[in-house]
C-alpha cells in the first residue's frame, strides 16, 4: 500500500520539481550495482541533514562524488532506493560510476532544523555564525569529503529550479573540492522574473499550489510526503476566481499557517525582503566551471538563468557555460525533449543534451575523462530546430529592429508615420472576466502554456491582436527582446501582458501521429510573454500610480529567445491586461493588492496607442549571421 501511495505522491512532488512527465522506461537494476548508506550530516551550528550515500558496488576504483539538494524529498529512506532518474542528470551517469549524493534540505522531511523558504544570503559582516544554503552546502561537502570512501577527491553539484538554487549557493564560497557545478533553471529573484512575480505581478496559481505542498510547517521530522491541495474541481479559473481577492485566500484556505505565504502578503513591493534573497549580487569570484542550463518554454525559472548568466559574464575569469534547449520547466531530465505541447523539434533534444554536453561536462571535469572544450553558448534555435554553438550570448552579429503597432492590426518595421497623434487600439478588462492563461482546464498550471495555440485569445474583445504580413523570407531572432507601450487607462493602475507569437500558414500540415489531431494550418505559436505590473514602471520598490487618462511609456524586457519566424510565417503580438489565474488579478486601481477586497476590482479601459509620437513597438535582435 505504502508502494502505491509512495507513486501516487512522487509523481505530484516530482510534478513541482519538474519531472512530471511519464518515465522513460529504464532498463538499469540500481540496487545490483550501488551500495546506500545514510547518514545525518552535522552543519556547523549543530543541526543534521538527513543525506542518502548510494555508491557503485565495484571498489576496484575510486569515484567523484556528485550532489544534490532537495525541499522534495529525497524520496527513498533507509533501505529502499529512489527512481534512478532522481539521483543524476541521467541514466549514463549511474552507469558510469559517482557516489551519488542526495540531501533534505534544511528543515524538510527528515533534515533537522527550520525550512525557510529561499533562505536570505547570509552578511558575514553582521552576523559571522549566520547559515544560509551556501554554508549548509559547504558543511555538507566538507563532511562528505572526510567521511565517505572511494573518493577521488572531487566533488560536482547539480540540481534543477530549488534544487538549481541551492547548487547556486554551493557556488557562493565554495568549498574547495567543489571543481563542477551545473545550476538548472535555477531562480534568481523572485520578485522580478521567476516563480513567485514577474516585475511584481503575482503569480498566483503556481504560488499557490507550491504554498500548500511544500512550504506548510512540519511538526516533526518526517518522511512521509506532502499531499497535493485538493481544489474540488479540476478547473483551476473558476476555483480562483470563486475563491476571492488574493486577500482572502488565507484567511479561507491557511489559517495564516503558511509562513512564506505570509511573507508575500507583508512584502508587495521589492523591499528587502526579496533583496536578500537575490543571488545576482553573489555571482562573482566562482572559479570552478558552471554549466548553466534554461529551457526556452520554462513557465517558472528562465529569467533566472539567462539572469544569473549575463551577471556571471562580468567577470572576465568566469568559467560558465549557458545551455538552452526547446524545453519546459526542467524538461530536459525525463523527457526526450522531441516536442512541447503541440509544437515539435525534428529531434531528441533532451537525449543530445544528456549524451553531447551535461555527461561530458561533468566525466571531464570530474573524473578527466574524455574532451570538453565547449562554446561559450550552445542554444536551441526553435523554428529552423537546430542547436548552435556560439561564441557569445546574445550573439554579437545581431541588429535591434523596431516592430510597430500599426493600424488595422499590422504591426511592420517602418515607424507610424503621419498617424494622426490620437491613433490607438482600445479594449476593456474586467476582473470578473479575466483572460484565461490557457485553454487547459486545469488546477495546476501545467508545462506547455508558454508554448500553447494563441487562436482562442485572439479573437477576445480585451486581447489587442496585431500581426506582420505574411513573410517573404525567414526573420531569425536571437537575444532580448523589449516591449515599449504608450499606455492609457480609466484606471490608476494596470497590467500589460505582452506576448510574442509565431504564425502558421493557413496550410501547414498537421503532425503525424498527433492522438489529439491538432489542427496546425494558421497555429499561433506563443514564443515568449511577459507581464508588467504598471504601479512598478520606474521603480519595483516605490510603486507609483498611474495618472487616469495620460499617455504613459512602459518599457519592460520579454527576455531571450532565439528563433526562426519562416518564410510564410505572420509575426503577432498580443496584449491585454489579465492572464488568470496564471497570474492575479490587478484591481485597477493604485494600492495593495494583497489587502484588496472584491469591491475594490474595477472594470477598466485601455487604450495603446499607435502613433508617431507615441508608437508601441517591440525591438526584436535580429540575427544577421549565423554561427
Ligand atoms: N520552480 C520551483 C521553485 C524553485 C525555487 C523556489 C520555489 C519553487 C521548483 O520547481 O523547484
Amino acid at each position: 500500500m505504502r508502494i502505491i501511495v509512495l507513486i501516487a505522491l512522487l509523481s505530484m512532488v516530482t510534478a513541482i520539481a519538474s519531472h512530471a512527465e511519464p518515465a522513460k522506461p529504464v532498463a538499469y537494476d540500481v540496487k545490483a550495482h550501488y551500495d546506500k548508506i545514510e547518514r545525518m550530516i552535522p552543519m556547523r551550528d549543530g543541526k543534521k541533514m538527513l543525506t542518502a550515500i548510494y555508491s557503485p558496488k565495484d571498489k576496484s576504483k575510486t569515484y567523484p562524488i556528485l550532489l544534490r539538494r532537495t525541499p522534495y524529498s529525497i524520496i527513498a529512506y533507509g533501505d529502499d532506493f529512489p527512481p534512478a532518474y532522481t539521483m543524476a542528470p541521467s541514466l549514463e551517469f549511474l552507469k558510469e560510476g559517482y557516489i551519488l549524493v542526495m540531501q533534505d534540505l534544511r528543515g524538510t522531511y527528515k533534515s533537522e532544523g527550520d525550512f525557510v523558504v529561499m533562505r536570505d544570503i547570509r552578511d558575514e559582516k553582521t552576523d559571522p555564525k549566520a547559515i544560509d544554503a551556501s554554508t549548509d552546502n559547504y558543511d555538507t561537502i566538507d563532511w562528505l569529503i572526510n567521511n565517505v570512501e572511494g573518493h577521488n577527491g572531487k566533488v560536482g553539484q547539480w540540481g534543477v529550479s530549488y534544487s538549481g538554487w541551492t547548487t547556486v549557493m554551493g557556488m557562493v564560497d565554495a568549498h574547495l573540492s567543489l571543481v563542477a557545478s551545473s545550476p538548472q533553471a535555477s531562480p534568481s529573484d523572485m520578485f522580478i522574473g521567476d516563480d513567485w512575480h514577474h516585475n511584481g505581478a503575482f503569480r498566483l496559481m503556481y504560488s499557490f499550489f507550491w504554498m500548500n505542498l511544500t512550504a506548510r510547517e512540519r511538526k516533526e521530522l518526517t518522511s512521509e510526503l506532502s499531499k497535493p491541495f485538493e481544489y474540488g474541481t479540476p478547473w483551476g479559473y473558476e476555483f480562483f476566481l470563486n475563491a476571492g481577492p488574493t486577500a482572502k485566500l488565507n484567511d479561507k484556505y491557511f489559517n495564516g499557517r503558511i509562513p512564506a505565504w505570509n511573507d508575500f502578503i507583508d512584502h508587495p513591493n521589492y523591499d528587502d525582503f526579496w533583496k536578500k534573497q537575490r543571488v545576482l549580487p553573489h555571482m562573482k569570484n566562482i572559479n570552478h566551471p558552471i554549466l548553466n542550463v534554461a529551457g526556452w518554454f520554462d513557465a517558472e525559472d528562465f529569467y533566472g538563468p539567462i539572469s544569473i548568466y549575463n551577471e556571471m559574464e562580468k567577470d572576465p575569469d568566469n568559467k560558465s557555460t549557458l545551455v538552452v534547449g526547446p524545453w519546459r520547466h526542467g524538461g530536459w531530465v525525463r523527457m526526450d525533449g522531441s516536442s512541447l505541447g503541440d509544437i515539435q523539434f525534428g529531434s531528441k533534444t533532451a537525449d543530445y543534451y544528456n549524451k553531447n554536453i551535461v555527461l561530458p561536462f561533468f566525466e571531464y571535469h570530474l573524473k578527466g575523462k574524455g574532451d570538453w572544450n565547449p562554446s561559450e553558448a550552445i542554444v536551441f534555435e526553435t523554428g529552423n530546430n537546430r542547436w548552435h554553438n556560439m561564441s557569445s550570448w546574445p550573439p554579437k552579429a545581431r541588429t535591434v529592429k523596431n516592430l510597430y503597432f500599426q493600424d488595422g492590426g499590422k504591426l511592420s518595421f517602418d515607424k507610424p508615420e503621419s498617424s494622426p497623434e490620437q491613433a490607438m487600439d482600445k479594449y476593456t478588462n474586467d476582473p470578473a472576466k479575466p483572460v484565461p492563461f490557457s485553454s487547459a482546464i486545469t488546477p495546476i498550471a501545467g508545462h506547455t502554456w508558454m508554448i500553447e495555440d494563441q487562436r482562442p485569445n485572439s479573437t477576445r474583445p480585451d486581447v489587442l491582436t496585431y500581426k506582420t504580413d505574411i513573410l517573404d523570407e525567414d526573420i531569425t531572432i536571437a537575444g532580448p527582446i523589449l516591449a515599449n507601450l504608450f499606455v492609457s487607462t480609466t484606471g490608476t493602475d494596470a497590467d500589460y501582458f505582452v506576448k510574442l507569437i509565431d504564425v502558421y500558414p493557413g496550410d501547414a500540415p498537421d503532425n503525424a501521429n498527433d492522438p489529439k489531431k491538432v489542427k496546425m494550418g494558421s497555429y499561433q505559436m506563443l514564443l515568449g510573454v511577459e507581464v508588467m505590473r504598471a504601479k512598478y514602471r520606474n521603480s519595483m520598490s516605490d510603486p507609483e500610480p498611474l495618472e487616469p487618462d495620460k499617455i504613459t511609456p512602459i518599457s519592460f524586457n520579454i527576455w531571450d529567445k532565439f528563433h526562426t519566424f519562416k518564410k510564410g510565417h505572420r509575426i503577432m503580438v498580443q496584449v491585454h491586461s489579465s492572464w488568470f489565474p496564471a497570474y492575479d488579478r490587478n484591481p485597477q486601481q493604485f494600492m495593495d493588492i494583497y489587502q484588496a477586497e472584491g469591491k475594490d476590482y474595477k472594470v477598466a479601459d485601455h487604450e495603446i496607442y499607435r502613433s508617431n509620437n507615441f508608437p508601441s513597438h517591440l525591438q526584436l535582435p535580429i540575427l544577421e549571421s549565423k554561427e
